[in-house]
Formats: C-alpha cells, sequence, structure tokens
C-alpha cells in the first residue's frame, strides 16, 4: 500500500508552519508536560508570527501543568459549542488518532501536519516524526531554530523557550531516563544559555506537590506489598481511601512512582479504583526485560514495554490485585 502522507523534511516543516494560516493546534489526551510544552510553545512561535493560532485537547491540562498554558485553562479545551475558525490543523506528540481523543472525530480527521517522537503509531497525517527526539519540544526547538536561521523569526520568543525546556525536562525524568542523548543535552544547554527559567521549572514539576498528593503518596507507602522475594510490587488504592483523603485522580498519579522505588522491583503495578464502580485502572512499569505492555494486553490495555496500562472488572480492588498478579507470575 502507498503511503498516503508525506514525510516532511525539517526545512519543509519550518516553511510550512510560517505559512499564514489560522491554525488550531492538537495535543493528546491526558496530557503531560511534552504535549502542552510543545503546543504552548508552537502557539508562541505563531504569535510572534502574527499567525492566530489556538491550542485544545479532549481533557484538561492537568493543574500541576497549568503554569505551562499561563494559567489558562479555557484556552486548551473546545467546548461543544465553541467555533473556532481555523484553516488547518496541526498536532504534537500524538501518534495515533486514539491519542487525540473525542476532538478527532469532531473535527473530521482532517489533521494536516503531526509533530511527534513516538516509534510507534497510526499516522494520520504529513508528518514530521523523529523517534530519536527523546520528547516532541526537541524536535520543536530544533525547527525554530531553524526557522530563525532561515528568518522566518527573528529569534526564538522567551516563552517558547521555557516551555520547551519543561517538555524535554519532562519527558526525560529530568534528564535521567534512557531516552536522554547527548542531543538532548546540546539543547538542554542551549536552552539555559537562552535564560530559561530551569530552576524554577525543574521545581514546579518535581519538587513541589499538593498536600493531599503527598498524603496519598504516604498511604501508598504503608500499602505497599512485594511478591515472589521483592521481584513484584504493588499498591492497592481503594475509592474509599481516595474519598477519605479528598484526593483527586490526579493527586494518584503518582503513585506508581512509589510502588517502583521499591529496591529489587522488576515489576510494579498500582490498582486504582477512581469511583464508585468496580472498573479498576491498573498502572504498571517494568525495570527490566519483562515486557508489561503485553500483560496490560491480557485486559485490553496496552502501552510501552516498560510502562503500561489498563483497566479491569473485578468485585473488589484486592481482587483486581490478584488477577494481574496471577497475570505477572507467568512472566517470571
Ligand atoms: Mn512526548
Amino acid at each position: 500500500m502507498i503511503d498516503p502522507f508525506k514525510k516532511l523534511s525539517l526545512d519543509e516543516l519550518c516553511r510550512k508552519i510560517a505559512e499564514n494560516k489560522k491554525t488550531l493546534i492538537l495535543y493528546h489526551v491526558r496530557p503531560d508536560a511534552d504535549a502542552v510544552g510543545s503546543a504552548f510553545a508552537l502557539r508562541e512561535l505563531f504569535r510572534v508570527m502574527e499567525i492566530p493560532a489556538y491550542c485544545a485537547c479532549s481533557d484538561d491540562i492537568p493543574e500541576r501543568l497549568l503554569f505551562l498554558a499561563d494559567g489558562v485553562q479555557g484556552s486548551a479545551i473546545l467546548d461543544d459549542d465553541m467555533k473556532i475558525d481555523y484553516e488547518r490543523i496541526i498536532s504534537v506528540d500524538s501518534a495515533s488518532p486514539s491519542q487525540l481523543g473525542s476532538l478527532f472525530e469532531r473535527l473530521h480527521r482532517d489533521v494536516d501536519i503531526m509533530i511527534d517522537h513516538h516509534a510507534k503509531g497510526t499516522v494520520y497525517a504529513d508528518n514530521y516524526i523523529d523517534p530519536t527526539a527523546a520528547a516532541t519540544g526537541e524536535i520543536i526547538y530544533r525547527m525554530a531554530r531553524r526557522m530563525v536561521e532561515l528568518k522566518y523569526i527573528d529569534r526564538i520568543p522567551e516563552r517558547t523557550l521555557n516551555c520547551l525546556y519543561a517538555a524535554i525536562s519532562a519527558d526525560t525524568g529530568c534528564f535521567k531516563f534512557s531516552n536522554t542523548t547527548p542531543q538532548t543535552m546540546r539543547i538542554a544547554a542551549e536552552l539555559i544559555e537562552a535564560d530559561v527559567d530551569f530552576s524554577r521549572i525543574n521545581t514546579l514539576l518535581y519538587d513541589s506537590k499538593p498536600l493531599i498528593q503527598l498524603k496519598a503518596e504516604g498511604e501508598a507507602i504503608y500499602r505497599l506489598r512485594t511478591y515472589m522475594d521483592g521481584r513484584i510490587s504493588s499498591v492497592v488504592f481503594p475509592y474509599s481511601l481516595k474519598c477519605s483523603l479528598g484526593a483527586s485522580s490526579e493527586h494518584l498519579e503518582t503513585l506508581i512512582d512509589v510502588a517502583r522505588s521499591v529496591e529489587g522491583a522488576e515489576v510494579s503495578f498500582v490498582v486504582k479504583q477512581n469511583t464508585e464502580e468496580k472498573l479498576f485502572n491498573v498502572s504498571m512499569r517494568s525495570a527490566g526485560d519483562i515486557d508489561v505492555s503485553e500483560i496490560c494486553a491480557r485486559f485490553g490495555g496496552g502501552g510501552h514495554q516498560r510502562a503500561a496500562g489498563c483497566r479491569l472488572v473485578a468485585e473488589s480492588a484486592e481482587s483486581a490485585e490478584k488477577k494481574v498478579l496471577e497475570e505477572i507470575i507467568k512472566k517470571f
């Protein structure tokens, strides 16, 4: 089959971006800092080129990432009755249509350009995809730098630089994950030379959490369990506990980091019950060779080899844990 979509070179991408067209920028559901940072970095580039641009997502921006969007949630969500006048759509950090959520259907699937760094996915538009980039923010930075060389812009605006630093820092776990490359570090160095507020950004991303979230982590530490001589670790977090803490789902996002911090744990998982329903969300991580996306696929979920998730129906959080554990043990 002939690929209906074109792979763009960096210069072609720059030329297209500089076209004066009202632009809608989309980013993926359950947005992370790479998605939000890349989208708002791009929006700022359009602003200096005096091209109208608007960012939209099927989900809200998490509270802790609102600093990347100037604190404006309203600029991120596309209401049903909101008519946005646009001439093209650009997506960032979104490897497959499903990652764009309901907006993809509502906008009649007509994305014009996708900019992404995921190796696997379903291509849905003309694209610039570079899996060697640690973050989509890295690609946007290279693009912005080239746009200066090609004289589409005089310089990269400060807001863009700050958003891109946050995007790259987040996707590399503050430059410590294995996707960090010499190129990532060189870009980070250029960003620091350009005076980005890296210390503040890293504090906001990693060293500052709502009290409720810390209390939830405390409960998780207390509830840690290990199996198979410590090679598997888990946390079970029932709805009643979530209610008693007054926690939102966002407050429970770091529980998996608690589980995977246990020394010697090769597979870690968290079972969370977000509502009264007997439906359980599972996050899973692998520290070694076991492919957790295969385990999650058994329950209809998926993800990457070392980070995956799924949902399952069970009588209780305990029995959900048991079902998941049985599948994990088969891999040992
Ligand atoms: Mn990313």
